[in-house]
Formats: structure tokens, sequence, C-alpha cells
């Protein structure tokens, strides 16, 4: 063999080393994030859905007031035993603690990752009306690069999908996953975790089968495009809605069935190679999100981490304790510590909605 074949073989060992470091790397933060006890505090929101937050509780939503509120939450007692990650919103991830350290240095030191929202938003999907498609594509390369920088271990990218007449098509589903495999792709050559977020919407009168249809086939091509675009399982979580009946729907599955009809289509249609589910709340109330998630682990072993990542079942009641108020900081401070911790007990099965009153 000659000397340039030798150094060819050279590069490809030592290009090897640097992937399989790398991809080491991205599966210890993805198994923190989702580490036995604890799941990830969703504090993302977009100024206007903040905007939405604050309104319901009265308040305007100013630039101080808001990054007030999200260091409260941060700050809270305790919180990094139940909240392994947090994803911010950009302009949080900019921000400063009261005493001026950076937010995400102040949660690392917590133990707790910070991670960055990326998409900037679903938008009208051309040619299938009432459908969306998230956008964010262009540019993220450099911005992933500069998130990591400011210290973000993680990234997130939220696909929606509504259940109706016709929908979701195959154009909606597709477009989605490609999108979503783009994004995961892309925060993997950059050193981020991609927490993949296809949301299959609670909103319309359909029964819980409907919802488990839909979640396991756009499931199946979330999966079929992450491969396509050589994305490392391992290196992933994956946050998911659960399987559960349309708000409008009259008949509404109870907490044992939505356990149920959740494990079944994740078991189907998730490799077992995920380290982690997260689940989103999608309008649950904090109570049915945390009684769905204990039944769930109530019922391990199983492939992969079944946590959370909820942000309006985890936030709901300290914006409600807060309405707003400096001297009432404290008390939201405690409901929200208070939703974390019975969480963290759903994390392994044993939360009783008796505790909710205690
Ligand atoms: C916290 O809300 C997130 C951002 O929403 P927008 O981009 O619409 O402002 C949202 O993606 C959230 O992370 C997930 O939906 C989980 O939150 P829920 O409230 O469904 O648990």
């Amino acid at each position: 063999m000659g000397k340039g074949m030798n150094t060819l073989h050279a590069r490809d060992d030592q290009k090897g080393r640097n992937r399989r470091m790398t991809n080491a790397n991205l599966s210890e933060t993805a198994q923190a994030m989702v580490a036995p006890g604890k799941g990830i505090l969703a504090a993302d929101e977009s100024t206007p859905t903040i905007g939405k937050r604050f309104a319901g509780i009265g308040v305007e939503s100013t630039e101080p007031l808001r990054r007030d509120y999200r260091s409260m939450l941060f700050s809270a007692p305790s919180a990094e035993q139940y909240i392994g990650g947090v994803i911010l919103f950009e302009e949080t991830l900019r921000q400063s603690m009261p005493d001026g350290e950076p937010i995400p240095q102040y949660l690392a030191g917590r133990g707790m990752i910070p991670g960055i929202k990326v998409d900037k938003g679903a938008k009208p999907l051309a040619g299938c009306p009432g459908e969306k498609v998230t956008e964010g594509l262009d540019g993220l390369r450099e911005r992933l690069a500069e998130y990591r920088g400011l210290g973000a271990r993680f990234a997130k990218w939220r696909a929606v999908i509504a259940i109706g007449e016709g929908a979701p098509s195959d154009c909606c589903v597709h477009a989605n996953a490609h999108a979503l495999a783009r994004y995961a792709a892309l925060c993997q050559e950059g050193g981020l975790v991609p927490i993949v977020e296809p949301e299959v919407l609670m909103d319309g009168p359909h029964p819980i089968s409907r919802c488990e249809q839909v979640t396991g086939a756009v499931l199946d091509e979330v999966f079929d495009q992450l491969e396509r675009h050589r994305v490392e399982l391992e290196g992933i979580v994956l946050k998911p809605n659960m399987v559960v009946s349309g708000s409008e729907c009259p008949a509404q599955a109870g907490v044992e069935e939505v356990a149920e009809a959740t494990l079944r289509t994740l078991k189907a249609h998730v490799p077992a190679a995920v380290p982690g589910i997260a689940f989103l709340s999608g309008g649950q109330s904090a109570e049915d999100a945390t009684a769905h998630l204990s039944a769930m682990n109530a019922r391990a072993p199983h492939p992969w981490e079944v946590s959370f990542s909820y942000g309006r079942a985890l936030q709901a009641p300290a914006l409600a304790a807060w309405q707003g108020k400096t001297d009432q900081l404290v008390d939201a401070q405690r409901a929200f510590g208070e939703r974390a911790r019975l969480n963290g007990l759903a994390r392994t099965g044993d939360y009783r909605p008796e505790l909710e009153a205690a």
C-alpha cells in the first residue's frame, strides 16, 4: 500500500475517532436530559405565545417581566432534583439572572442542561389548506454554532399535525418529518442533541383510536426520515404527544386507557435505540399530564426512559399563583416546585392524585 493510502486511512481513523467521541457526548447529554427521576422544563414560548400566557393572567408581556418570571422558575429550590434540562427561547438564552450570571451558565451550574428552541414556527403549508409545516432550516447551521457558543447543549424543533377531515395529508406528514430530520442531522453535526417533536394535536372530536392511528403513522414517517438523514438515534430525545381522545370527543378515555394506548403505539413505532421519550402535555391539565405519565411508568420496564417535557402542565399553576406580582413570586416558585416534584414521582409510577391536595 502506498504512502498516500496510509495517510488516507490514518485520516479516516481520526475522523472515525472524532465521530465516535461526538456521538458518545451526544448520547451522554441525551441520557442526562431524561435521567431517572427527571424530565425537561419547556420554557421556550415564543414572544407571541408567552404574550398569550401572560394575557391569561392579565399581565403585559415585557422583556424584564419575561426575564423575572423565567428566572423565578429556574431558581426554584431543589428544581435540579426533577429537572434535567430546560428549553429556552432565544431571548432567554441571552438574558441573565438577577445577580448578572448568564442564564445558560446558571442552569448548567445547577445541573440543568440548557437547550434552545430553534424552529421559526409552524406556517401554512401551501396546497394543503388548514395544515402547517414548521420553518427555520435556512441558516440553521450557523445559528446552531452560535447557540452552542452561548451554552446550549440541545435544541428543539416542533412539528404540528392536525387531525380533521382529510387531515393529516401524506404531504403534511412527509414535509414535517423531512424538516425534522434535516434539523436533527444539523444539530448532531453541530454537537447538539436534537429534541424531535412531532405533535399530533388534541383538537377535534375524534376518538382515541384515531389519535393512535395518526400518531403511529407520523412516528413511522419521522423515523424513516431520521434514518435517511443518518441521524444517530442514540443521540436524540423524542418529544411526542400522548395518545388521547380528541378534546371535543364526548367519550374521553381514562388514565389507564391513555397509558395503554400510548405505550402500545410507542412500542410499535419507536426504536429501542432512542434513549428517552419526553412527552409534551399539549393542553392536558397539569394533573392529567402527571397521572398519565405515572400510569405509564407504573408499567415499566420500557425500552426507553419515559419522561416529561411539559410547558403548560409545569407552568400553569405557577402562572396562576404569580399574577405578575413581585410579592407573589415565592408562591409561584412553590407551585412550580410542587409540579416538578409530582412529575418526578410520576417518573417512577409513584404519583397518586391524593398527593395534589397535600
Ligand atoms: C412552551 O411552548 C413551546 C413553544 O410554543 P410556540 O413556539 O408555539 O411559542 C411548545 O413547543 C412546547 O415546548 C411544547 O408544545 C410542549 O409544551 P406543552 O404546553 O404542550 O407541554
